[in-house]
């Protein structure tokens, strides 16, 4: 039997926003539900719950009871205080690690969006899965608006390179380190540089899985070819049992 009480984490398994926040709360072994977000199909419900009727909602968002947790940050933060031993390190000397990483997902988000708005099987793999395959091509037109949507609500985000400049600083900041962790043992600073890869070079387990032609759109082979050893570094901490997470580990179904 599912354990009750648990808090209720919703999220979009395909954004590493979600990835980072649920790294961040199994290494604190915190217990949680997990419900997947529908973009645009969701927001309503989720309004609801969160008692907020104006401003913009993103997720994950974390419900502790009444409690509510609206953004990765706030969730790791929570988690790591909740511990009680802090497993995820010094906030304050890992905050501006999540900067760099927070600037260069959303690079991220913007190159995948707009490459998703470019390819037409995308699109048609951006609808909703009942909708059936003879409809898809002439319902396009929602998929594209929806994008378009979301491309301009995090469009001021947008700041070209931020992938760039924190892949170097992670590089460096590595080459500084006696071991393969960014301050000295492993927590969310590697956790939130980590997960910048997946919008690169993803390997995390995404729950539906995304359709292939949405999942070229998040790759970046230049990226990842010049930034290889961060690659081998991420596929490190994703092979060690005792470091990775749910989505780095093959499903239960
Ligand atoms: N700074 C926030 C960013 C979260 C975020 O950007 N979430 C996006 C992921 S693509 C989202 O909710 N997108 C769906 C939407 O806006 O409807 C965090 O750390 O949680």
């Amino acid at each position: 039997m599912k354990p009750r009480n648990n808090p209720t984490f919703v999220g979009e398994s395909f954004s590493p926003w979600t990835k980072k926040a649920r790294w961040g709360i199994e290494r604190c072994a915190l217990g949680y539900e997990y419900e997947e977000y529908v973009p645009t199909l969701s927001e309503p419900g989720l309004r609801l719950r969160m008692r907020q009727w104006s401003g913009t909602v993103s997720v994950p968002v974390l419900f502790v009871g009444r409690r509510v947790l609206r953004s990765s940050w706030e969730i790791v933060s929570y988690a790591n205080h909740t511990a009680g031993n802090a497993p995820l390190g010094d906030m304050n000397l890992i905050e501006p690690w999540d900067k760099l990483s927070e600037a260069a997902l959303a690079e991220g988000r913007t190159r995948v969006v707009r490459a998703v708005l470019n390819n037409q099987s995308a699109l048609e793999e951006a609808l909703p899965p009942f909708v059936p395959k003879s409809m898809r091509s002439s319902l396009r037109f929602l998929a594209r608006d929806a994008a378009k949507r979301l491309d301009k609500k995090y469009a001021h985000l947008y700041q070209p390179g931020a992938i760039r400049n924190a892949l170097e600083v992670t590089r460096n900041g590595l080459s500084e380190s006696s071991n393969d962790y960014l301050l000295g043992e492993f927590g969310y600073a590697d956790i939130t540089m980590a997960v910048v890869l997946e919008v690169i070079a993803p390997i995390a387990r995404t729950e539906p899985p995304l359709g292939p032609n949405t999942e070229r759109c998040w790759h970046d082979h230049e990226l990842a070819e010049e930034f290889d050893d961060l690659i081998q570094w991420r596929n490190r901490l994703a092979a060690d049992s005792t470091r990775n997470y749910s989505q780095f580990q093959p499903s239960q179904a």
